[in-house]
């Protein structure tokens, strides 16, 4: 049977996602060519929706995008900045959120890593050791400490990913001058897009 054969006359029988499959009724008969461009339509679609969801520069994971700033500022001014880009300073609330900031600063920092430190929005400055995510004033459940951190120690009051210590979190001085992470959250957005489609957080 030649190839053209097979476009032409053999049917595909695709088993509709989720239906278990039983009955007739849950098959959907397709041309090959159909399917093909079917596929295509999805990869396509696939990829524009990767790519076309975070600005350029912005580095896309989960329902958010995350901006890797390596412009050394203390915690608030990090904060301010991130929040003069619609977005706020990383909240990570999960081990596959963990995971994608520390595999990405890895990557990035391969060769140099150690020289740089990226602040996140945790802080305790309000109740010594009662760590909270600035942006929703809620105790912060998910960490991935580094070995002997928190110190406790009254002026280590923001969160960092330490460098040497392959981006786990550490306690450090707020004032210090340091790269950060700002997030753009989707599912935080709640007022009218003023930005080319990048709407303001609103707190
Ligand atoms: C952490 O857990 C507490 C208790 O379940 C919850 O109230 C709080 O919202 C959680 N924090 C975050 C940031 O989700
Ligand atoms: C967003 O825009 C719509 C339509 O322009 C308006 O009705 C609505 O009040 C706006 N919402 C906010 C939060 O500004
Ligand atoms: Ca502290």
């Amino acid at each position: 049977m030649s190839v053209s054969d097979l476009l032409e006359t053999t049917a595909i029988r695709l088993c509709i996602l989720s239906a278990k499959c039983t009955g007739l009724d849950t098959f959907v008969t397709l041309n090959n060519l159909t399917m093909i461009a079917f596929l295509l339509l999805v990869a396509i679609g696939y990829v524009n929706a990767a790519q076309g969801d975070c600005k350029h520069g912005w580095e896309s994971f989960g329902d958010s995008c995350y901006l890797f700033a390596h412009t050394k500022l203390s915690w608030a001014e990090a904060s301010a900045s991130c929040q003069a880009h619609h977005s706020h300073l990383a909240t990570v609330l999960n081990g596959a959120e963990q995971t994608f900031l520390k595999s990405h600063l890895n990557e990035k920092h391969r060769i140099d890593y150690g020289l740089h430190n990226y602040w996140i929005d945790g802080t305790d400055m309000e109740v010594e050791h009662e760590w909270e995510w600035a942006l929703f004033g809620q105790p912060i459940n998910y960490t991935d400490w580094m070995h002997g951190k928190p110190t406790g120690r009254l002026n280590e009051d923001c969160l960092i990913l330490w460098g040497l210590s392959h981006y786990q979190m550490s306690d450090y001085f707020c004032q210090i001058r340091a790269n950060f992470v700002c997030q753009h959250s989707y599912q935080l957005t709640v007022t009218n897009s003023t930005d080319g489609g990048w709407p303001v957080i609103g707190r």
